[in-house]
């Protein structure tokens, strides 16, 4: 970690765990680290963006909960394939992790449920004007892509849901910064139940520095992409696509 980071972060109170967490991820990604590394005007500006990027979402006491935590956008997907799906418990079906990866995986809910979770309780923010305060649980999402081992070319992570909007298949992507916070998680559990069908079930993306809309539902495949084009209509996510919200949605 260069001596501006690390001085920075003192002077920000940020924990060591944190930050040095975001940093291991830029070391892995060449290129970002030959910019962090190259010390001129555009580098400090780059170091202060990413400082920001590793801050923490605020967390909730239990206390603080919603007593109701609202469903928004599509609830059920619909379709008879996720039909069939949920009717089993969700026993067949399985998170597909690919693209640019070393080792494409499958997950089981099984399997997901026996790695180790993060708890936390969090607020989302809907651009509709409305939010919630709800526990969510869930293995690390950069766990899982160290598992599949991301490939030096990835960008992004798109998140592929079972569901559709006016025929649009709903789709998410965030960059690796966030794909590797340690907020982020593939959320199996909201308020210490599993998650039902209307927030997402199986499994829903909480990527807590961003708005509602990036919280991706019934997310059933993971891909690692160099680049956001030729995925929908190439601007990163179904509203990013249909309604020009900010692909970036940092809160
Ligand atoms: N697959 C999918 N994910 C989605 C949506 C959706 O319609 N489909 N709606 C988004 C919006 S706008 C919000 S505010 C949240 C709502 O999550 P909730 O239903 O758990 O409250 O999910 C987001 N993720
Ligand atoms: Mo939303």
């Amino acid at each position: 970690m260069s001596a501006v980071l690390t001085r920075r972060r003192a002077l920000l109170g940020i924990g060591a765990g944190t930050l040095l967490s975001a940093c291991d991820r830029v070391q892995d990604f060449g290129p970002a680290r030959r910019i962090l590394d190259s010390g001129d005007a555009i580098s400090h500006g780059l170091q202060r963006a990413l400082i920001d990027r590793a801050a923490l979402a605020p967390e909730y006491r239990v206390d603080q909960m919603s007593p109701v935590f609202r469903t928004n956008g599509n609830a059920n997907p619909n379709t008879p394939a996720y039909g069939a799906l949920a009717a089993n418990g969700f026993a067949d079906w399985r998170l597909a992790i690919g693209g640019l990866v070393a080792r494409p995986l499958q997950f089981s809910l099984a399997q997901l449920r026996s790695m180790p979770q993060r708890r936390q309780i969090t607020r989302h923010d809907c651009v509709e004007g409305w939010s919630a305060i709800g526990q969510w649980q869930g293995p690390l999402l950069g766990s899982l892509l160290k598992l599949a081992g991301v490939q030096s070319a990835a960008r992004y992570v798109v998140f592929h849901c079972a569901d559709q909007i006016g025929g649009a298949p709903y789709y998410e992507s965030i960059d690796l910064i966030d794909a590797f916070h340690p907020q982020t998680i593939m959320a199996l559990f909201l308020n210490g139940r599993p998650l039902d069908i209307g927030h997402g079930a199986p499994t829903r993306l909480r990527v807590e520095r961003q708005l509602g809309y990036k919280q991706a539902k019934y997310v059933m495949g993971i891909e690692a992409v160099p680049s956001l084009a030729g995925i929908g209509k190439g601007k990163g996510g179904f509203w990013e696509d249909n309604v020009d919200y900010d692909w970036y949605a940092g809160i």
